[in-house]
């Protein structure tokens, strides 16, 4: 995605927030775009109180002295703004490209309602083309691979599984200190089971599929940017 068109669902998402919201603040390329321009309207005194998902997005926003609070602080957050890895027609996600999944989902069931921006390219019919992040704890970490396995045969995945691994060859930890494997399912026919199985798994802390978040989306592409809600 041209990051014109990530700039453009930003201002787009812009039009999300008012001066005095706690805000969620998403990782990411695009997501990058949008604590930019929350950064520029603070500079020029909107209040905010926000909550990043990932320790790079709280380097930007304190850069940019974007105000942040944790959820220790406050109960609950007015609106998310993040991307997506991909997102179908209802409103369901795979997130976790960036490896900032588990930060991203608590924040994003701690908001009022979030809005993934993105360009129209993330948009699918079916969700599962783009391999699944989950996170797993390192300890058990074989076994623990063994079940997303099962569970992967068990629901039909066209693919395997990879522990992912940063670009010095070395496996990539998130924020928490776990590990990703990314599961590329092909097609996912059943979100919902496969996320039900995923989290029976003890292992696994969290997984990509966001169902029942998101509720908005702004998408877009070259002639404008479409937005959808449900
Ligand atoms: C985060 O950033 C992720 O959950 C998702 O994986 C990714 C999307 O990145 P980008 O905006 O760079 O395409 O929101």
């Amino acid at each position: 995605m041209s990051e014109d068109l990530k700039r453009k669902a930003a201002e787009a998402a812009m039009g999300e927030v008012r001066s005095g919201m706690r805000i969620g603040l998403g990782t990411g390329s695009t997501a990058k775009h949008f604590v930019d321009l929350l950064g520029a309207e603070v500079a020029k005194g909107f209040e905010c109180l926000c909550v990043p998902t990932s320790e790079v997005t709280a380097a930007q926003a304190k850069s940019l002295s974007i105000p942040l609070t944790t959820l220790e602080e406050i109960d609950s957050l007015d609106v998310t703004i993040d991307g997506a890895d991909e997102i179908d027609a209802q409103f369901r996600l795979i997130k976790g490209g960036g490896g900032a999944l588990l930060r991203e989902k608590i924040v994003a069931a701690a908001s009022a309602k979030m809005v993934v921006i993105a360009d129209e390219s993330k948009l699918v019919e079916t969700l599962g083309a783009y391999p699944l992040p989950i996170e797993i704890n390192l300890f058990g970490q074989a076994a623990t691979e063994r079940a997303i396995l099962q569970v992967m045969n068990a629901h039909g995945a066209q693919g395997g599984k990879t522990l992912r691994r940063k670009a010095d060859g070395e496996p990539y930890f998130t924020d928490g200190g776990h590990l990703i494997i990314d599961a590329s399912f092909g097609r996912i026919s059943d979100a919902e089971a496969i996320s039900r199985a995923l989290l029976d798994i003890p292992g696994v802390v969290q997984h990509g599929l966001f169902i029942g978040l998101c509720s908005e989306a702004y998408l877009a592409t070259a002639s404008g940017t479409l937005k959808l809600s449900d």
